[in-house]
């Protein structure tokens, strides 16, 4: 049994070393099989370098789903995470810490937003949301108990516990995991007549990645999200926007709803809020809506804890000092300049926003990101023909551009 479940396919296994597949091997045989990851076994990374188990070194141009916009093992944060970890990193609330209340201030100056609730992965984060619109649509809206209604759109990936995959559109991420929480309804994405006509009496709030990360880094019509936004007010619903993702600078913006001049009722961030040190998540909002929590209303062993806060207050620091959203903005500008200039019968769509572009293929993305590999770039397919690109924020310039030209040698046939 154990032989047949390794991973690689066989020609693959050839060309690896001894150390890299005895470590896919255990890997294979003793982890639960819910990824299917690229067969570079990492030890070590610094900065946009990550080096693997063989001593080879590639670019990254994931950046860990954004969680890495810093770069890997900034030294900043390390520093703060070193500093802390000596001192104290776990409280747990029934005390408070002299991280936690620094940790709020700053976001809040930072954000403008009032109030923080703090948790750990952006899975939590959303579901805590999700919980505020209902309690704010009960106390608040006067909504009758029980009828509380979300709005969500099509292609959504807030995360996978029982409730948010519940509004997923994507029957691998619900299949064999029912029944499934009712309360939300399902809209296009990028189509602000259709949140009009789904809003009724009993609606919380409209919850929308401001542009689509796992979908293929889907950006909507210009001024969707302005009239998205426009219309919950209409109607006093909450707008929750998730930049998980998408926010920290990644599309060349603190948050990307700033590219259409809006302010969400509810920011939900997570990912780089830690650098990639540590899940340290957030739900942002006003007094009235994060206000109406009391006392054991919701919680979270590890929420807020002091190193979450030191080390999220270090990657803030980071982010606005080394100016990661300016040069996001600028570097984004060059990437998929450079990228749309490929001649490639393969490439069906070039889109992008800051360091965040996809390229939508007519064939198959794997074995592209798998080539890459081999050229010493590392980039992950996501649904099947899109390549997503989206390295650290702090890459420089000529490390782009090499990245651009071993993109180019591959669709190009020429690697
Ligand atoms: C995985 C995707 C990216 C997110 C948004 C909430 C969460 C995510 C907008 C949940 C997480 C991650 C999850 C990760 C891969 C990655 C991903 F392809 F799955 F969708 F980035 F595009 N909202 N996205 O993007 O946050 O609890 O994971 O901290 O392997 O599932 P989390």
């Amino acid at each position: 049994m154990a032989s047949s479940t390794l991973h690689s396919d066989t020609a693959d296994l050839k060309v690896q070393s001894t150390t890299t597949s005895r470590l896919i091997a255990l890997e294979d045989e003793y982890g639960a099989h819910n990824y299917k990851p690229l067969d570079v076994v990492v030890e070590r990374a610094s900065g946009v370098w990550i080096y693997d188990v063989e001593g080879r070194r590639y670019l990254d141009f994931l950046a860990a789903y954004s969680a890495v916009n810093q770069g890997h093992c900034h030294p900043r944060i390390l520093a703060a995470m070193q500093e802390q970890a000596q001192r104290v990193t776990l409280t747990s609330r029934a005390f408070r810490n002299d991280q936690l209340p620094l940790f709020y201030k700053e976001l809040s100056d930072l954000t403008g937003y009032e109030m923080t609730l703090p948790m750990n992965s952006g899975t939590e984060a959303v579901e805590s949301a999700l919980k505020l619109a209902r309690k704010w649509g009960y106390k608040v809206k006067g909504i009758p108990e029980g009828k509380a209604e979300i709005i969500v759109c099509e292609n959504n990936f807030h995360g996978r516990t029982i409730s948010i995959i519940s509004f997923s559109t994507e029957p691998q991420y619900r299949d064999g995991f029912g029944p499934y929480l009712s309360g939300f309804k399902i809209i296009p994405f990028g189509d602000a007549a259709a949140l009009r006509a789904a809003i009724t009496p009993n609606t919380a709030a409209f919850l929308v990645e401001p542009i689509q990360g796992e979908a293929g880094v889907l950006i909507p019509p210009d001024g969707y999200l302005a009239e998205a936004a426009a219309i919950c007010k209409q109607n006093n619903v909450l707008f929750i926007a998730d930049e998980i993702q998408s926010g920290l600078g990644r599309t060349g913006k603190l948050f990307a709803y700033e590219h259409e001049g809006i302010k969400p009722d509810m920011l939900i961030v997570g990912k780089a809020l830690a650098g990639g040190f540590y899940p340290v998540s957030a739900v942002l909002a006003s007094r009235e809506i994060i206000g109406l929590l009391n006392p054991g209303d919701h919680g979270s062993t590890f929420g807020g804890n002091p190193m979450a806060c030191a080390v999220a207050r270090a990657s803030l620091r980071v982010i606005v000092e080394e100016q990661l959203a300016e040069r996001s903005a600028e570097l984004g500008k060059l990437l998929i300049d450079r990228i749309r200039k490929i001649r490639s019968a393969q490439i069906r769509e070039v889109r992008g926003k800051g360091l965040w572009v996809a390229i939508e293929l007519n064939g198959p993305a794997r074995p592209i990101c798998e080539a890459l590999m081999r050229e010493g770039l590392l980039c992950k397919e996501t649904h099947d023909n899109v390549i997503r690109l989206a390295p650290p924020l702090t890459i420089e310039r000529e490390d782009l551009l090499w990245a651009c030209d071993r993109i180019q040698a591959v669709l190009e046939e020429k690697a």
